[in-house]
């Protein structure tokens, strides 16, 4: 991996049911910023059990998303596919981290809110403080860059108030970079196929909610068929789907599956009948989708091949992590053994 690009860092829960909004609002990106940056792919398997996980299906779903990475096509030679709880780094800086953040940072994070729900007093600690690992995984790399949904950008800015807290308490200021985040243009965040108000998400207990990237063509057409519209016909541009949350998803499914704007493709669709725009918009997530689905099938059919592809990619991250932790230990005061 070269050292000379700017680093990027990001990660992918490993809690199942990967699907077309996690491709259009990330790994598709991933894959672009392979160009202009040294990147870092988590599967970040410790984040995933800050809710229960049954241990086989995690295994399953971690290999999954790794497999989605390459099929997709990140490069694991030239940048770094790993699983995060192979990389220990990132659980050290964590509770480092824990001891930098303050509580009232962490309460005002509305993804802890709306994940813990009125259940609040049964969350999982660690679910509470997700966003002082995330910036372990950022700052244990001393990334710079981080492609990040909408819905992360709270806790990005956690991240960096926390390396500025450690930089000022610890008299060093320039040993965490101030990370950036590299936020998808607007339309890149996919709705649930049966609620336009609502994401599409790995665990909305609906499948026909979302269409994953292992569906079939079959599965495909029939969840698009099925998908929830409304009875008018489309307009001719954005405007005219204001009111319209699924019909304005749809679109801007199409628009990012195609490379277009959306009011590109309300020109091309503008006064037509639902039926026909969804047998077009069918054939596109075919098309685009059906390759990465048949790779990741081969890929996880070799489970030892991704397993090598993990284990090699923790190696290479260690490499970077481990130095830079050393630093971080000196600098709290914390007594090593010198090697
Ligand atoms: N609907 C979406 N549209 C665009 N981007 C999305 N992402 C997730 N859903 C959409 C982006 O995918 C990346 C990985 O997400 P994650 O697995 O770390 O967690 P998440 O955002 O919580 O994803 P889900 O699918 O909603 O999973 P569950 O149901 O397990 O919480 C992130 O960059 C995210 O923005």
């Amino acid at each position: 991996m070269s050292t000379h690009k700017p680093l990027v860092f990001s990660g992918v829960q490993p809690t199942g049911n990967l699907h077309l909004g996690n491709y259009l609002g990330a790994i598709r990106n991933f894959v672009k910023l392979q160009k202009s940056y040294s990147c870092l792919y988590c599967v970040v398997d410790m984040h995933a059990i800050t809710v229960w996980q049954e241990p086989g299906e995690l295994r399953n779903a971690t290999r999954e998303v790794a497999s989605a990475f390459i099929a997709a096509g990140v490069d694991p030679e030239t940048h770094i596919i790993f699983n995060q709880s192979q990389v220990p780094e990132h659980a050290e800086l964590a509770w480092i981290f824990n001891c930098v953040a303050r509580i009232g940072w962490l309460n005002r994070m509305t993804q802890f809110k709306d994940k813990a729900g009125s259940n609040r007093e049964k969350a999982s600690v660690g679910l509470y403080a997700y966003p002082n690992l995330m910036a372990a995984d950022i700052l244990a790399y001393r990334a710079t860059h981080v492609p990040i949904g909408e819905d992360q950008t709270q806790h990005l800015e956690l991240a960096r108030d926390i390396a500025q807290k450690f930089n000022t308490d610890f008299g060093v200021p320039d040993f965490f970079p101030q990370p950036e985040a590299l936020l998808q243009p607007e339309g890149a965040r996919i709705m649930s196929l049966k609620d336009g108000t609502k994401k599409m998400s790995k665990s909305d207990p609906s499948d026909q909610s979302r269409i994953n990237l292992n569906d079939d063509a079959d599965a495909i057409a029939k969840k698009i068929r099925r998908a929830r519209t409304d009875p008018e016909p489309l307009p001719d541009t954005m405007a005219g789907l204001a009111s319209r949350p699924e019909a304005r998803n749809l679109i801007g499914i199409f628009a990012a599956l195609d490379d277009k704007t959306a009011d590109e493709v309300l020109r091309e669709f503008a006064g037509a009948e639902f039926s026909r725009f969804k047998a077009q918009l069918t054939d596109l997530c075919v098309d685009r989708l059906g390759p990465i689905g048949a790779e990741m099938k081969r890929l996880t059919a070799d489970p030892a091949y991704v397993e090598g592809v993990l284990a090699r990619g923790a190696a290479r991250a260690r490499a970077i992590a481990t130095p830079i932790l050393a630093e971080v230990f000196d600098v709290v005061g914390f007594i090593r053994a010198k090697n």
